[in-house]
This record gives structure tokens, C-alpha cells and sequence, in this order.
């Protein structure tokens, strides 16, 4: 187990691994083009899928020389670990396996992950030192209202957690009122939940009569789907909390990929452990830094399941340049949303997070939605279906002019035509780990 290191506590600088997160840019080319070189052998060596994909593109590990040569090689994507279902990407036998995790997959099979004792170690490690990233200190009582289960979210946290020396409240989803009673009773000072599930939490406790915003915590750790800083806004006032982004995905490891720092300007994608790049997703070339790109990432120490060049399908910007929080790694800006969430309205590129960043702005209206297309003759067609406060939602006057107010705006700010339904409190399903944005009618092809 890597001990950690503490730098001084209650600073800005606070640093679960100090050495590791300020390592100079050109160290960490260094030690990337290391891992880089043991990890595309041990994945030729071990896994006939990597073996297969790098000969039929006459690639040979020895010919990687510089972190460059790695744009030569194949993608992965999603559909390989399908194909592979369930062990078959694994590059040890299965017996090496400590645990595995598996995404719900809503079309077919799960896609089936897997790590050993040292992927476990450095996963604990790595979302200790977001946890740290984002704010979280020794002592802090974290209540977990991430998902417990197959899903990477609640276990992954809840081992992050006690590695930077935290008490952690393992609540999992659901049980809202539960949750409410727990927070308030154990004086928790950091919530890990989905942004769309701290929002249930909220409203929730509001109905009880319970000001959370008045009481310890300090702190949200929110990711696992698309949110916008709207909606962070309005965690913040309805907590009392500062709410930091978390980001990461199930197959490169789970959540603690990479994290907010106090800076708030991207989250720092852990570099010593995985590559970076943005493509453009139509023709797999990359984009220059800055540019938004698909998300592609290639893990450099994970021992069970090694991913090279994994399309993430998320959407984002890469910066290098130097972090006021003083951490060297990339920083990975705030993802827009999924490649394949992205909605294509009349010609327009739609994402629910843009949405939602209007809706937010609404005092009558709450963030609760859903996005519903339907093919109408050739076109298609957008409805977005949000809950009124009871007052607007029970007349049918007020709400005319609520759905034409957010109508217009939709239209002026992201430019696509849209019909507005005005629902009631509770009308629009809570979610209790990732919100389900939309709803699509559209035939399939
Ligand atoms: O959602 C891991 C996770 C758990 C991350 C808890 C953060 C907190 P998956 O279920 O495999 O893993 O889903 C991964 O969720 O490719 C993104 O599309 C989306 N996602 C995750 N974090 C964010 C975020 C976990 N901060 C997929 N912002 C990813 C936007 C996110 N999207």
C-alpha cells in the first residue's frame, strides 16, 4: 500500500500525494512513456484481442519509442468488451481477480470490468487523493450516496474515503428520507451523491422541514453523469456546500480518474496513471489542446484489464497550462456530455446539460426535466417536459406562459426549436443514482 503523505492540512495545497501530483511536466512524459512501453507489452502478450487489433495494423510493441507512436495504434471501444463478455479482455487468469464491477447495459450484455489486489490499491489511492483534490480532509464523515453494488461508484468512494482517513456513512441510493435522518443525525460534512440524486436529497429535506443548508456540510463530491454550473449554483445555495466535480468510468477503473481542484477550472485527470488524448470522433485524428474532442483513454498501471486508447464517447478540452492549486496534471474541462446522448434537432447538436443550464435559471420552474424526441414526418422533434412549483403547474394560465418563456429561451440561447410541457411537483421521475435526460420515441433503425 503507497502511504500517503500529507502536506499541510486546510490549505489550498493540500495534497493526498504531494510528489506524485506536482511531478514536473517532462518527469511525468518521462514515467507515462514507461508505463506506456510495459503496458502495450503485457496487453500484446497477454490479451488475443490487443494482440489481434495491434497486428493487423503491423504494430509490434518494441516500435513504440515515444508517447507519439501510441496515435498508431487502435481504438477500444465499448462493443470489445462485449464481445469479450465476460472475462476475455482480462490480461491475468481469473483467479487473480479480487472483485469485479459491470455497467447495468441497457441494450445486451454488461460490459464486465475487473481489477487485482494492486488495482484495488491504486484505485483507493487515487480516489483518495480526489477526495483530497476536491477539498475532503482526515476526519471529514462522508456520507455515500453513491450506488453500493456492481455500479464502481459506491465502492469505489467508500475505499477512497478510508484510505485519506475519513469516517464513511456507506448509505448507498435510495431510502431518501433515510438519508435525510443520517445526514442530520451523523453530522455529516461531505456528501458523495449524483448531482441529480444531491437534488432529490434537497428537495426532499425541504419538504421535511430539514435545513441542511444550515448545518456541517461543507462539501459535494457530484459526478457520474453530465451536470452543468447552473446546476452546481443551485446545489450550492440549496446544501450550503461547495460542489465539486468528480469524473471517471467504470472501464479504466470508476469514479477518481480525475477531480476538481479548488481552482474549479477542469478536473485534474491523474496522469501518472492514465494517458489523455481528444479526438475528433469522426475521423479518430487528434485535436490540438483546447479543442473540444472525444475523450480517449489509455491506462499506464492497471494489471487486469489494461485499455488501450478506450473511446470514453465524453465530450471535453484538455489543458496543460499551469493549475493556480499548483498540481501539474491535465486538466480535463467540464464534460458537455456523451457523444451518444448528443441530440441532433433540425441540423442543431442538442446536449440535456445545456437544457438544464436554462431551466435552472427559472424561479418557478425546477430542475427536474426530461428531454422526449419523436420523429414527426421527416424531422425531428423535441419536447421538453419540466415541473413546475405547484402554484405555476395548477394554472393553466401561468403555465402557458412558463412553457412560452422557457420556449423562447431555449430558442435564443441554444437555438432549437422546442415545445415546452409545464408538469406538477413529482411528475418527472427522481432519480436515485444517474438521471435518465432522455426519452427517445424516435423509430429504430
Ligand atoms: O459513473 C463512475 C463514477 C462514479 C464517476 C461516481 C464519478 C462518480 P460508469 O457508470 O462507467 O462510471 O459511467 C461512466 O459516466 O463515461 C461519463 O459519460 C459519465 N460521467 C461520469 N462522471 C461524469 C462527470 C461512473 N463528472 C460515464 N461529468 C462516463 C459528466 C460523467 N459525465
Amino acid at each position: 500500500m503507497t502511504a500517503l503523505r500529507y502536506a499541510q492540512a486546510d490549505t489550498q495545497s493540500f495534497m493526498a500525494d504531494p510528489a506524485a501530483e506536482t511531478m514536473s511536466r517532462d518527469a511525468l512524459a518521462a514515467l507515462q512513456l514507461e508505463r506506456l512501453k510495459a503496458t502495450i507489452a503485457r496487453a500484446y502478450e497477454r490479451v488475443p484481442h490487443h494482440r489481434a487489433a495491434m497486428n493487423e495494423v503491423g504494430f509490434a510493441p518494441g516500435d513504440l519509442k515515444s508517447l507519439d507512436d501510441l496515435e498508431r495504434l487502435p481504438f477500444t471501444v465499448k462493443g470489445h468488451l462485449r464481445d469479450h463478455y465476460p472475462f476475455g479482455l482480462f490480461a491475468v487468469p481469473r483467479e487473480a481477480l479480487l472483485r469485479v464491477h459491470a455497467s447495468s447495459g441497457t441494450t445486451g450484455k454488461p460490459t464486465v470490468v475487473g481489477y487485482t489486489k494492486a488495482d484495488l490499491e491504486n484505485w483507493a489511492d487515487l480516489m483518495a487523493r480526489s477526495f483530497a483534490c476536491a477539498g475532503a480532509r482526515p476526519g471529514d464523515i462522508i456520507h455515500n450516496a453513491y450506488g453500493y453494488g456492481l455500479f464502481t461508484g459506491g465502492l469505489g468512494a467508500h475505499y477512497g474515503a478510508e484510505r485519506l482517513g475519513c469516517t464513511v456513512v456507506p448509505m448507498s441510493g435510495g431510502n431518501t428520507e433515510r438519508q435525510i435522518l443520517l445526514l442530520a443525525d451523523f453530522k455529516a460534512t461531505v456528501l458523495c451523491a449524483t448531482p441529480s440524486y444531491a437534488l432529490n436529497i434537497a428537495e426532499c429535506a425541504a419538504q421535511q422541514g430539514v435545513d441542511l443548508a444550515a448545518g456541517p456540510l461543507r462539501l459535494g463530491i457530484f459526478g457520474a453523469e453530465p451536470w452543468s454550473e447552473a446546476m452546481r449554483q443551485e446545489l450550492e445555495q440549496r446544501l450550503g456546500l461547495a460542489a465539486v466535480d468528480i469524473y471517471g468510468l467504470s472501464e479504466i477503473m470508476g469514479p477518481g480518474v480525475a477531480c476538481e481542484c479548488p481552482s474549479r477550472n477542469g478536473l485534474h485527470g491523474w496522469e501518472d496513471h492514465f494517458l489523455f488524448e481528444t479526438i475528433d470522433p469522426e475521423t479518430g485524428r487528434r485535436v490540438p489542446e483546447g479543442h473540444a474532442g472525444e475523450l480517449v483513454i489509455t491506462t499506464l498501471a492497471k494489471e487486469a484489464l489494461p485499455m488501450i486508447r478506450y473511446r470514453t464517447r465524453d465530450i471535453t478540452r484538455l489543458s496543460t497550462s499551469p493549475c493556480a492549486c499548483g498540481r501539474t496534471h491535465v486538466r480535463i474541462m467540464r464534460i458537455t456530455g456523451r457523444n451518444d446522448d448528443m441530440l441532433i434537432i433540425r441540423g442543431v447538436n442538442v446536449y440535456p446539460s445545456q437544457i438544464e443550464a436554462i431551466l435552472v435559471g427559472f424561479p418557478d420552474i425546477a430542475p427536474h426535466y426530461q428531454l422526449v424526441v419523436e420523429r414527426r414526418g421527416a424531422l425531428d422533434h423535441l419536447t421538453v417536459e419540466v415541473e413546475a412549483n405547484a402554484l405555476v403547474a395548477e394554472s393553466a394560465d401561468a403555465a402557458d406562459k412558463a412553457a412560452a418563456a422557457v420556449r423562447h429561451h431555449i430558442k435564443s440561447m441554444i437555438g432549437v426549436t422546442c415545445d415546452v410541457a409545464i408538469k406538477r411537483p413529482g411528475e418527472i421521475p427522481r432519480s436515485q443514482g444517474k438521471a435518465v435526460r432522455v426519452r427517445d420515441l424516435r423509430p429504430k433503425v
